[in-house]
């Protein structure tokens, strides 16, 4: 089995706990989305979108994030891998779609300073450009990319999206901090798979320095947070990253090669 994904991308992790809560083994490929490389054109011809994650089982390919979970489970169940080997309820399976409901993309994109986001923007759509001149037969992918990209930055100065997705994540943190006041997981009394669809959000509330607004703000959440990042799988796909001082680390790698990148005009 193959997972193609990025510590960056929110949908990643939650495929990647996931797999190891169950503790499957796979190979990893490192697809950078800052970097423009889920455009190379081997990983663009499988997945025209370019998004993250993807989950490959022999000719078996699936996109969707919570399809790929649900996968995963099953794959656990069939095998006896795990120790957790009940199916998800429909209240889980209710949860997991309610998460996945909220798109983090303009929520984070808006608390990106303007300046280094218009910059890695303008990167990308560089990086689709070069690939989309070496792969004519693509071209026409590419250019839905590159619309995708233009929308974004659309969207971004129209300040009811941004407030949308705000309300949006508010609501569904409201929800989870009433649940959490009567059960210590999202899904009753064990850790399941709403939790792994969940920790990655409160991990980019984290990321963007809005612990205090978001999280610390509601009591159950703060102490659910305080209890899930003790969790290995916690720490190996998003401390391992993000922990303290390492965000600081991760995110400066990532834009230093952006910069020299633009500097050398290399795409
Ligand atoms: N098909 C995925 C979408 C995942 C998704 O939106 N991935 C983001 C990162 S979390 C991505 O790859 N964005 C890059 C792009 O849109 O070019 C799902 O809904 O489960």
């Amino acid at each position: 089995m193959q997972l193609y994904h990025h510590p960056f991308s929110l949908d990643s992790q939650k495929v990647r706990l996931a797999l190891e809560e169950k503790g499957i083994d796979y190979t990893s490929y490192h697809v950078n989305p800052i970097m423009g490389k889920n455009f190379s054109p081997s990983f663009f011809r499988m997945n025209p979108t370019a998004k993250l994650p993807v989950f490959q089982n022999g000719s078996h390919i699936i996109f969707d994030t919570v399809e790929i979970i649900q996968y995963i489970e099953r794959i656990s169940m069939v095998s006896f891998i795990s120790d957790n080997i009940k199916e998800s309820n429909q209240e889980i399976i209710q949860w997991m779609h309610k998460i996945q409901a909220w798109n983090p993309k303009f929520f984070t994109l808006s608390h990106v300073p303007e300046k280094r986001r218009l910059q890695v923007s303008k990167f990308i759509r560089r990086v689709v450009i070069a690939r989309m001149a070496e792969s004519p037969d693509l071209a026409s992918a590419y250019h839905q990319k590159l619309k995708e990209a233009y929308e974004t930055e659309e969207k971004l100065r129209d300040s009811e999206v941004v407030r949308w997705s705000k309300e949006h994540l508010i609501r569904l943190l409201d929800e989870v901090d009433e649940q959490l006041g009567g059960t210590a997981y999202l899904g009753g009394e064990e850790f399941s798979m709403a939790d792994v669809l969940f920790i990655p959000v409160l991990a980019r509330l984290a990321i963007l320095d809005l612990e205090d607004e978001y999280v610390n703000s509601r009591p159950n959440i703060a102490d659910y947070w305080a209890m899930v990042r003790q969790r290995p799988s916690y720490k190996k796909v998003i401390g391992r990253y993000f922990g303290g001082w390492k965000k600081y680390k991760t995110l400066t790698k990532t834009w230093c090669f952006v910069k020299i990148r633009r500097m050398l005009k290399k795409y």
